[in-house]
């Protein structure tokens, strides 16, 4: 079960037997008020530096979302996709709830993508599985419909189920589709950590597919984010996740020691190497 996305110049495969790849979530005006405000001013400098800092830090693919108050999806996701392309050659994850910005934003994109992201609801099958047939891109679903998030691990499979059967019968290949099951804030529901994990485990035994998780959506509220984040990512990662979207700087040596304990690490030769390179950048 391998997902291959593109850039012009690089190709990123996503897999059980692969490293974790990181998908960079930093190109978000979520808290961010000054990349909100550049936004608005079609100013894309505060982009670009966001991108080449991520992929310095270890992203493989970067996340783009533009979604702010007072920003037209449908003209700026395509022009940041455009200003990420000119400083990085990393295969990209278009990160928008409306469908007409991502069709505007894989016109402009060189390579495959990925999508982020159809949902079970009935609106969002019908909108975006077909842009993902149309451009051959890769999809994330996630697992929430009509009626909302589900409460149960359970349900959420049931939705991931229904999602796959979609674009399969589209003709959209199950390795084309990342599920992601969804964290929460851990700090307003107390289960939402506990009901993510245990839906990870189930979609990947009953579907076999990648997957992805918004790891940082976990500690929105409370202190000390990062140290939460990082525990998180290190159990999403033990229950299956093999493509999280995390802050990259953060995330690496976690990512690292996950994989070298989840034995995708042959004689820790990676976590070495990164361990050797930071010590003689520290020196
Ligand atoms: N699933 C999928 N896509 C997603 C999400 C998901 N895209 C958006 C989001 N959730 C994942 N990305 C982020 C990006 C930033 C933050 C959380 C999730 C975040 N930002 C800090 C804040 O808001 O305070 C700012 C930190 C900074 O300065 O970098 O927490 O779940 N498929």
């Amino acid at each position: 079960m391998e997902t291959v996305l593109r850039s012009k110049s690089r190709e990123v495969v996503i897999g059980p037997d692969q490293p974790t790849r990181i998908i960079g979530e930093r190109i978000n005006p979520t808290g961010k008020k000054l990349l909100a405000e550049s936004l608005a001013k079609k100013d894309m400098s505060r982009i670009k530096r966001l991108a080449e800092e991520q992929v310095a830090a270890g992203a493989a693919i970067l996340d783009v979302n533009v979604g702010a108050a007072g920003v037209n999806e449908v003209e700026l996701l395509p022009m940041a996709v455009q200003a990420v392309m000119e400083v990085t050659d990393v295969p990209l994850c278009l990160d928008s709830a409306n469908a007409q910005a991502l069709r505007a934003a894989l016109e402009v994109y060189e390579g495959k993508a990925l999508i982020n992201s159809v949902n079970g609801e009935e609106a969002s099958l019908g909108r975006v599985l077909p842009l993902a047939r149309e451009f051959g891109a890769a999809v994330i679903g996630l697992t929430m419909d009509e009626r909302g998030i589900p409460k149960t691990a359970q349900e959420r499979l049931e939705v991931a189920q229904k999602i796959v059967e979609r674009a399969e019968a589209m003709g959209i290949p199950r390795e084309d589709i990342l599920i992601d099951c969804l964290a929460l804030a851990v700090g307003a529901d107390t289960t939402a950590g506990l009901v993510a994990l245990e839906a990870i485990r189930l979609v990947r035994q009953a579907l076999g597919v990648n997957m992805t998780l918004g790891v940082s959506n976990i500690s929105f509220g409370l202190p000390d984010r990062e140290e939460i984040n990082e525990v998180f990512l290190a159990m999403a990662l033990g229950c299956g996740v093999n493509a999280p979207i995390v802050n990259p700087a953060q995330a690496c040596k976690t990512v690292l020691i996950a994989d070298l304990l989840l034995g995708r690490d042959e004689y820790a030769m990676r976590y070495i190497r990164y361990c050797r390179a930071q010590k003689a950048a520290s020196s």
